[in-house]
């Protein structure tokens, strides 16, 4: 039995998935697993794509660096992917939306290659971690939030607050 939710929040790179799992670590005493580090730092990776400019992650090794932390519970999952992680790890899967000519505007101001540019605001005009999040888990534990604006992030921390005391509260021996 875990004590805290482990929540995943996911969505195209750029959304904002690294300033909401902060900012709700900072707020919540919940652990923010910042996916892109692991897989940098336990080298969880069968190298560099040089055209994507992105590592090539090894799934299963890092589902092996991160077993024991998330299975104790608590853990807000930072990464733009989330088939891979079993259903049973996790409590609530959070995916953040934006409007493309906003989320251009991230990506170009990262440098993206044109490639990489592309192919995300494609993947963000298709919904495709959306379809991923509801194909993966129980449609009852996704939740779309936009974060175009931080007063739309300001909510969305207000919401996810209160949707942790109340799985709390809701899992209180
Ligand atoms: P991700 O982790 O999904 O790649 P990020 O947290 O690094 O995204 O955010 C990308 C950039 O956009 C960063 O400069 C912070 C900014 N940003 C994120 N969410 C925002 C929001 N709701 N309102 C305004 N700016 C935001």
């Amino acid at each position: 039995m875990r004590s805290a939710p482990n929540i995943i929040i996911t969505g195209t790179p750029g959304v904002g998935k690294t300033t909401h799992s902060e900012i709700l670590a900072e707020r919540t005493g919940l652990r923010h697993v910042s996916v892109n580090q692991i897989v940098k730092d336990k080298e969880c990776h069968e190298g560099w794509d040089d055209e994507y400019q992105s590592w090539i992650v090894d799934e299963d090794k890092l589902l092996d660096v991160i077993e024991d932390d998330v299975k104790e519970g608590g853990c807000i999952i930072d990464w733009h992917a989330c088939d891979l992680f079993p259903r049973s790890w996790i409590d609530l899967v959070v995916v953040l939306r934006v409007d493309s000519t906003t989320l251009y505007d991230r990506l170009k101001a990262r440098n993206y290659p044109e490639i990489k540019l592309q192919e995300n605001l494609d993947s963000e005009i298709m919904e495709v971690l959306l379809q991923e999040a509801r194909e993966s888990f129980d449609e009852e534990i996704v939740v779309e939030l936009t974060s175009n604006s931080s007063e739309e992030m300001e909510s969305n921390m207000d919401r996810i607050e209160a949707w942790i005391k109340q799985w709390k509260t809701d899992h209180a021996d």
